[in-house]
């Protein structure tokens, strides 16, 4: 019987849920049959309604007479043994009064009381508090059988309540086709009522449906009464939870909050609409459906990923900003997948409809450098004003790429930023909206990543409104093999956000929900889910068949009217429109996609800048330029050096204890400091400081990153005495410098990368880092780096000046732990290999302005320092990849002086040799290239084995844009006849070999050889086996320093 549970929507009827079936009681299953099937339920909530069955009247309207009021006492008409089997509410009334008092009640009462309890009176130790006492028993048992049933009698309905606030969604009415369990499941929770029976699992029946029960607290069906018949309960409950829309909340650990929502579901007749509202929502339907009209009639064969079938998403989302706009929210950040994104584009950010048009047009030429991307995926930014509330409102629509729910973390990322900016720190002026599809909501990881934020101090956006475009189908897959869960939308559980489902073509009711979800969000600030139950009238995209695969349901849908003409026939039928005036508003919207359509046939260049979503008017010129091709020193007053080192060396707040240990660290640095000399962590302190000094926000996020990994770090100080007392020193180094936020991170690679990039969206006067615990974790973010970080200047030219921290180095610490992967970046770098670039001007400025990023890997905390700080002072933004140390962090060796951060001194893309190599480069008979941490290995054996003059040793500090300019310098600075060397510890098919080779032999115009010494191929990125390590490290140590390995090869 699953076809009959969901009952297709009867749009042109009321929006709470009728029913319509009728039947007889012999049609009903007998009360033992668990598993009734909702057409009985629908047959049974039918009878309830209508009260046709003649077995079903008759037993209301006599209990108006005994309507109590304790405090006057009751009727004298009414005795008490009537009103026993008649009214359970009514004696409870009156039972509780009397405890209260027996003078509260009618002197025919106290006698019917006395005589049950046997006694004369309650006296005043025997009052017992009302609930407990009846359920401890201790009044039931002086209570006659029938007194008894009362009190069971109120129980039961209370429970029945509660069950069908808990369980009424999986019957209600959701799919619009009739055919589908939106839960996926048909069968019937056998505490709801579905069959007459089923009262038998309270304890109730049929005689019962005509009595009056006094109302929970817990449930507002009553309106202003606080008494119902049970008939009157169950259709209440009925219309609340079972019609089209179906709330799935009681799983909300919150008391209040549940309370809110039903008092929202529950209240009678809060679905009721002003006429007004009901034709600004066919305005919308309208809007919505021929736009899609539209683009099919002129395009048919281009793919659209049309929303035919969930029309109303677009009335849904600008309901949700409307409500949200009459709260004071003037910016809205959304994020959504290519399911009607052209219709969102058009009538809810507004983008004008002829530069959308103009994006079907295959001779449209490129304005802008890079690949652009396909229309479907451009984001959009519109600042305007909100025709309902009058008010500003700036509405952007992130780009993003076909991978499903990759964008959700950015937006948040996004929201987060134009949040903490504006000094929104409950999210009153700035929120997100997400929508999704129902197969990625459920089957995509980032999303549950990104509802784990969605609470955390440092990356909560303050209530999120998702929407789930819930076609029940996923590109050729039924839901029953795309998920385990029963709805789509139970990730959401997690948070305990409240879901909404409703059957999508029931405009009103989906309006109702969104109004709610906006005022839960505006109310408490949580996420809220909103799943708009729908089809898809067409295939996954608008060449596709979907007969192959959903034959009957395509069927159905081939039957299936669309909602705009069910509302519009509704609305005629009511007498809120005409015909004539919903023929005008179609012929008008059509009229204005006409005119359209004409203007776009003039675009003749595609500017994808006209589609950027976080524009940064003020960095670039009016024409998204650079202002300047160079960029200026990098280095430091001293005095700026000191005060900086000092602060990192100190606790700047009274009576803060700190762990003697931490103290040491602290002691340690501060001697460094006095030597004016810097450490990995003193480096990265100066890089931070500075950019605070001169107003950049600077946040570093990721697991652990407050204490360091390594430890070496300590940004936040913890009270040893205090409990959750903390102090970070960074923010007290001058009194008017730019915020620092330094937060350990949910343990998320994917969801808190796409977080931090979205954070970097939106201003670029900001300095956003996202450290890995160690490097190689950042490959469960791989889709965050190929689809936005590596590509997405070029997809959708928008600068982000991201930095990534990938711990990185082969110290025996096992095939993970190890590898940060570089080759995976090289690889994706854009610099040619094979040609010499001819840059005029500032060569350095230069690359990097066409560069898509930037991979350093610095062997100086100096260095390290200078790449940081250039990061924010160039004229543009762009990606920077840094593989930081692990050991280095610690070695001796590996510090800087002050001098080398000094005034005027600026970022080493090579550090060249420093030795005797130096003062002789005739006598040179090796160049080793480098990067990293084995030039200190390198440096080492070296010395030992007294090779100084023979063997120079070359830090390539930025690896990629590769400097070819300052490789072919060394090359030339050098004996002609020295062998060239790369050498690396990683393994030959990994690491940055294949990256520098085919550049350094476009240096050296492929006329000399480039040899390579390193570890051999392997599949895992390091051994698990120390001494193997060691031994590794020691055959291409010997390989380096032995100047006659190469003798006599040719490659
Ligand atoms: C990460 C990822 N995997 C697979 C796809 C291919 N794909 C595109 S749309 C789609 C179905 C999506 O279904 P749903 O989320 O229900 O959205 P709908 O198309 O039904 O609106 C799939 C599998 C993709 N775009 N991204
Ligand atoms: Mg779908």
């Amino acid at each position: 019987m699953k076809n009959a549970k969901k009952g297709a929507c009867p749009t042109g009827t009321e929006s709470r849920v009728t029913f319509t079936v009728t039947c007889s009681v012999g049609r009903l299953r007998s009360p033992a049959a668990p598993e009734a099937t909702m057409s009985q339920f629908r047959a049974f909530a039918g009878v309830l309604r209508s009260g046709g069955c003649p077995w079903w009247r008759g037993c209301g309207g006599t209990l108006s007479k005994y309507r109590p009021d304790p405090r006057r006492g009751c009727s004298s008409e009414t005795t008490p043994a009537q009103a026993v089997t008649s009214s359970s509410n009514y004696v409870e009334e009156m039972y509780f009064a009397w405890l209260e008092d027996h003078k509260n009640v009618h002197e025919s009462w106290d006698a019917f009381f006395r005589n049950m309890r046997g006694t004369s009176s309650p006296s005043a130790e025997e009052v017992p508090t009302r609930p407990s006492a009846l359920l401890q028993g201790r009044v039931l048992s002086h209570f006659p059988d029938a007194t008894r049933k009362v009190v069971d009698d109120h129980l039961a309905v209370h429970t029945l309540i509660r069950a069908y606030q808990i369980r009424g969604h999986h019957v209600a009415q959701l799919d619009p086709l009739g055919i589908l369990d939106a839960d996926l499941d048909s069968f019937v929770p056998s505490d709801l009522i579905t069959t007459i029976e089923k009262l038998g699992f309270y304890g109730l029946n049929e005689s019962d449906l005509d009595r009056s029960f006094r109302l929970p607290h817990t449930t507002f069906i009553g309106g202003g009464e606080t008494t119902l018949t049970l008939r009157e309960v169950i259709r209440r409950l009925e219309a609340s939870y079972c019609g089209h829309v179906g709330v799935e909340f009681m799983f909300i650990n919150n008391v209040n909050q549940c309370q809110w929502i039903r008092q929202k579901f529950e209240t009678p007749g809060v679905m009721q609409f002003a006429n007004a509202e009901k034709r600004t929502l066919l305005a919308r339907l309208i809007r919505s459906t021929r736009f899609e009209d539209f683009l099919a009639r002129k395009w048919s064969s281009e793919k659209r990923f049309g929303l035919e079938g969930c029309e109303v998403l677009i009335p849904a989302l600008k309901t949700i900003i409307d409500i949200s706009s009459a709260a004071g929210v003037d910016s809205v950040i959304m994020g959504m997948p290519h399911r009607g994104r052209l219709n969102v584009l058009a009538n809810v950010i507004r983008k004008d409809l002829d530069q959308i048009f103009c994006q079907f047009d295959p001779k449209l030429e490129a304005a802008d450098e890079g690949s652009g991307d396909v229309k479907y995926h451009l984001g959009m930014y519109h600042e305007r004003i909100n025709r309902e509330t009058d008010k500003n409102i700036t509405l952007s629509l992130m780009a993003n790429p076909s991978h499903l729910e990759a964008v959700d973390p950015v937006v948040q990322g996004k929201a987060k930023a134009e949040q903490f900016y504006r000094g929104d720190t409950l999210g009153k002026k700035v929120m997100s909206i997400l929508m999704h599809g129902d197969a990625a909501f459920a089957g995509q990881g980032v999303v549950y990543e990104t509802f784990h934020l969605s609470e955390l101090p440092s990356y909560t956006t303050h209530g999120t409104v998702h929407v789930v475009v819930n076609n029940q189908i996923g590109f050729t897959t039924d839901p029953r093999v795309a998920r385990s869960s029963p709805y789509p939308t139970d990730v959401a559980r997690v948070v305990n956000a409240p879901i909404f489902h409703v059957n999508a073509d029931n405009p009103e009711a989906v309006i109702y929900v969104c109004g709610v979800a906006a005022e839960w969000r505006n109310t408490f600030n949580k996420d809220v889910v909103i799943d708009l139950v729908s089809y898809r009238r067409f295939g996954h995209n608008e060449m596709d068949e979907p007969m192959f695969t959903q034959p009957l349901m395509y069927k159905q849908i081939r039957r299936q009217e669309p909602v705009l003409k069910k509302y519009s026939d509704k609305l005629i039928a009511e007498g809120v429109v005409t015909l004539q005036e919903f023929e005008e508003e179609v012929a008008k919207y059509d009229k204005i996609c006409e005119e359209a359509y004409t203007s776009s046939k003039d675009e003749k260049i595609s500017n994808i800048r006209h589609w950027l979503d976080s524009p940064w008017p003020d960095f670039f010129t009016a024409e998204g330029e650079p202002k300047t091709m160079s960029c200026p020193p990098t280095g430091l007053d001293e005095e700026v050096l000191q005060h900086i080192g000092r602060t990192a060396s100190s606790v700047p707040l009274e009576d803060f204890t700190i762990h003697p240990g931490l103290s040491r660290i602290l002691r340690s640095r501060a001697d460094l400091v006095k030597n004016r000399q810097l450490d990995w962590a003193l480096g990265e302190y100066v890089a931070f400081g500075s950019l605070l000094k001169d107003g950049i926000h600077v946040r570093l996020s990721g697991q652990d990153v407050e204490r360091g990994t390594f430890s070496h770090r300590h940004h936040v100080l913890h009270d040893q005495k205090m409990d959750k007392r903390i102090c970070v020193p960074m923010n007290h180094l001058w009194t008017d410098q730019a915020p620092y936020t330094v937060c350990n991170s949910s343990l998320s690679e994917y969801g808190v990368l796409g977080f931090e990039l979205g954070f970097a969206m939106a201003s670029p006067d900001a300095l956003v880092l996202w450290e890995a615990q160690f490097g190689d974790f950042h490959n469960t973010a791989q889709c965050i780096i190929d689809q936005f970080i590596s590509s997405g200047q070029a997809k959708w030219v928008r600068n982000n000046g991201i930095v990534l921290l990938l711990p990185h180095g082969m110290e025996g610490m096992g095939p993970e732990h190890s590898s940060a992967r570089p080759e995976r970046f090289l690889q994706m770098s854009k610099d040619d290999p094979d040609h010499f670039p001819d840059f005029s001007g500032d060569f350095e400025v230069q690359q990097l302005h066409d560069c898509n990023w930037i991979v350093v890997n610095c062997s100086t905390p100096a260095n390290y320092c200078h790449a940081l700080r250039r990061q924010i002072l160039l004229p543009f933004r762009k990606p920077l990849i840094i593989f930081t140390p692990k050991s280095l962090l610690r070695h001796p060796e590996a510090r800087s002086s002050f001098d080398d951060l000094i005034n005027g001194t600026r970022f080493k893309r090579l550090i060249p040799d420093q030795g005797p190599c130096s003062q002789s480069p005739d006598q040179v008979r090796r160049l080793i290239f480098c990067t990293g941490k084995v030039y200190y290995e390198l440096t080492k054996e070296r010395k030992q084995q007294n090779l100084e003059k023979e063997v120079a040793i070359i830090r390539l500090e930025q690896i990629s844009p590769f400097p070819f300019d300052l490789v072919r310098a060394e090359v030339e600075k050098h004996n002609s006849s020295a062998e060239l060397v790369w050498c690396q510890e990683e393994h030959k098919n990994m690491g940055y070999y294949d990256y520098v080779r085919p550049r350094f032999l476009t240096v050296v115009a492929n006329k000399r050889l480039v040899r390579y010494i390193g570890r051999d191929p392997a599949a895992a990125p390091a051994t698990g086996n120390k001494s193997t390590h060691l031994n590794e490290l020691r055959k291409f140590m010997e390989t380096a320093f032995n100047l006659s390995a190469f003798q006599g090869r040719k490659a």
